[in-house]
């Protein structure tokens, strides 16, 4: 079948802007996981700011009734109550992404109703939200991402995925990408680094991904990937793991699979273990701090979650597995308690919980610890005299206002000592 044709897709700039660094690199780590009740069978999960505080929030799907519910993150890593949100009766909930998705400044939901073979929008009214449409898309929905605003989701029991490109204002129009056999996730990359983004859909049956290559012209197929025999991928994750502009993939199989992007397609299968059975979540962020991106995987078939350290390159390390204590399904990664490194929270399907694993890996950068030997002392305010009045990128603007001036000097006197 020939793929359909379709405007331009083209990234958005990123928008979040978190300041200086406050974490440095350390030996990753994470605190017990704290389960927190949720509805029956919690399917989708994502973690985003999703009021106006500053602590990223994490909203869950759950069953029967259906509906999604909103926990809060806050400084001391303990998720509050928020809102729940009402769905129609027995649409089966599924997968949940958040993104702006109309004008405003916040984050926005996105919900595949996997009864239903539709996406609901819910857009934010100010840390709750309303249903604002459901957009028919394929049967079984599963797997989906955002990026841009737009929308892409897998059809588990049509063999295709569904793009749904936004207009702007949250209304979406729909394409139709094929798939093959039983696709579980959808996700968007630059796979190219050509700037227009590209689509990947992993097909559970088929053993395979299929790649779709964004052109002036619309998406086009380009060669599937294979993920080996006897692997099964399931949850997706599209990052630039080795660093060099182009983004690559990471895929829950019974491993954290990796295919690094050549730009004219992909390197690998490389099958890295992750310590537990049965991986059906992945997502990627820097959870020890070095600037380089890892994995983290959930196991549905242990009551476990692990974090693979990227050595550099995009090659891995073994695993640091985390006791859930539950079979899990949905991994999600995010600043709960607001300081600066990635925490983690996993659904578990059969306890009806969330599990909140809080990051413990990164140390705290000192405002005014210039040589970063962990104090502020003379040598440090040696530094930064010796390059006072310092235009530019210079060591000591503490501030990074481009110029070593009074007020690095205060804040650099403010933390003396400690
Ligand atoms: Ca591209
Ligand atoms: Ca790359
Ligand atoms: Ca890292
Ligand atoms: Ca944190």
């Amino acid at each position: 079948m020939k793929p359909p044709a379709h405007i331009l897709l083209a990234f958005a700039p990123l928008v979040v802007c978190d300041g200086l660094p406050r974490r440095a690199a350390g030996q990753l780590a994470f605190r017990p996981a704290v389960h927190t009740p949720v509805g029956q069978r919690p399917s989708g999960v994502v973690i985003a700011r999703l009021n106006a505080d500053a602590f990223a929030d994490v909203a869950v799907t759950s069953d029967n009734p259906d509906k999604l519910i909103i926990f809060l993150g806050s400084a001391a890593g303990a998720l509050g109550l928020g809102p729940a949100i009402e769905l129609p009766e027995g649409v089966g909930a599924s997968a949940v992404v958040a993104g702006r998705l109309d004008a405003g400044l916040s984050n926005d939901l996105a919900v595949g109703l996997q009864n239903a073979g539709a996406v609901a929008i819910l857009l934010n009214t100010g840390g709750d939200f309303a249903l604002a449409a459901t957009v028919a898309v394929g049967n079984n929905p599963r797997g989906m991402d955002t990026a841009g605003g737009d929308l892409v989701v897998a059809n588990r029991d049509s063999n295709t995925a569904t793009l749904l490109l936004n207009d702007g204002n949250a209304v979406f129009s729909t394409m139709t990408l094929p798939a093959g056999d039983e696709p579980r996730a959808a996700i968007f990359g630059d796979f190219n680094g050509d700037g227009l983004r590209d689509v990947a859909i992993s097909n559970h049956d088929d053993r395979t991904i299929s790649i779709y290559l964004g052109t002036p012209r619309g998406l086009v197929a380009a060669a599937d990937l294979f993920v080996g025999a006897g692997l099964r991928p399931d949850a997706l994750a599209a990052a630039d793991l080795n660093g060099d502009g182009l983004d690559d993939l990471a895929v829950a199989t019974d491993f954290a699979t990796v295919f690094l992007s050549t730009g004219a397609g992909f390197s690998g299968p490389v099958h890295y273990p992750v310590g537990g059975d049965g991986p059906s979540g992945i997502t990627v962020d820097d959870f020890n701090c070095d600037g380089l991106p890892d994995i983290a995987t959930s196991h549905a078939d242990a009551g476990s979650a692990s974090v693979i350290p990227n050595m550099g390159g995009g090659v891995f390390g073994g695993p640091l597995v985390l006791a859930i204590g539950q079979t899990n399904d949905g991994i999600a990664a995010g600043d709960i308690d607001g300081d600066g490194d990635p925490d983690l929270v996993v659904i578990n399907r059969d306890a009806n919980t969330l599990s909140l694993l809080i990051n413990d890996s990164c140390t705290p950068i000192i405002p005014g610890d210039l040589d970063g030997d962990g104090d502020v002392d003379q040598a440090d305010l040696g530094i930064l005299l010796a390059f006072y009045g310092c235009v530019g990128e210079c060591p000591g603007d503490i501030n990074a206002d481009g110029a070593v001036d009074q007020a690095d000097l205060g804040i650099l006197l403010a933390n003396y000592g400690s």
